[in-house]
């Protein structure tokens, strides 16, 4: 039987994706870099430093700023996504989300979130979906980001839970690779065409019956 859920954020509670990818365009234009939606997959469920750095990158820019003016940079895309989300209101969490939750609660099946970003708790609070969560792992304790399982595994201690216990939801390549490092079952979540190595996709959650996956 499993026994709890976790969750990333961006792109599986919410589409927040699309606010990352205005914040990234605006600052990699600032810089005269081009960035496309088809660069933008690969800053999916990836650190914001890890993401600028691949920015740099792919501009040939990232020997020209020292490590503070990168910090600085970083936090310029990070007020810019802040001002993006003032924006977001509780109708915004995906398909089937709220009602995935509430039967989770029914079932008293402990439920956690596993997101790189420093802002969940705030993006939880304005989807209105805070209380459903025992926890929410905090990405800065952590001494590296997906694809290791390292987020995965506390969340499960979060829960009290062993990750063989757990079912882990993700949008990104790196998250799906960091739910099966540690052995938990992975649902990719989204266009998932893209998604190697999930247990099981879903184009979102109300295609997932929470009495049928505590079952597995
Ligand atoms: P922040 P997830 C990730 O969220 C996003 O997919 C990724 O694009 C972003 O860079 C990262 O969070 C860090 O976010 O800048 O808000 O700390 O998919 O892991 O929920
Ligand atoms: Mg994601």
């Amino acid at each position: 039987m499993m026994r709890g859920f976790v969750f990333d954020l961006d792109g599986v509670l919410a589409d927040t994706a699309k606010y990352h990818y205005m914040a990234w365009r605006q600052l990699s234009a600032e810089l005269g870099i081009t960035i496309d939606e088809q660069f933008n997959e690969q800053l999916k469920g990836i650190s914001r430093e890890e993401s600028l750095e691949r920015i740099l990158i792919h501009g040939s820019k990232s020997e020209i700023f020292s490590d503070a003016e990168k910090a600085e940079l970083a936090e310029k895309k990070n007020r810019h996504y802040v001002e993006l989300l003032a924006e977001l209101t509780p109708e915004e969490v995906l398909p089937g989300v709220g009602s995935f939750l509430m039967n989770a609660h029914r079932h008293e099946i402990p439920c956690a979130v596993a997101s790189a970003s420093k802002n969940a708790p705030f993006i939880l609070t304005k989807l209105a979906i805070n209380d459903y969560f025992v926890g929410v792992v905090d990405p800065a304790t952590l001494t590296k980001g997906k694809p290791d399982p390292e987020i995965f595994i506390k969340a499960a201690q979060l829960m009290a839970l062993q990750p063989a216990e757990v079912i882990g939801f993700e949008d990104a390549q790196a998250g799906i690779d960091g739910i099966k490092g540690c052995g938990m079952y992975a649902i990719g979540i989204g266009d998932t065409q893209q998604l190697k190595g999930a247990d099981r996709w879903a184009a979102d959650l109300s295609e997932l019956s929470v009495e049928e996956l505590i079952q597995l």
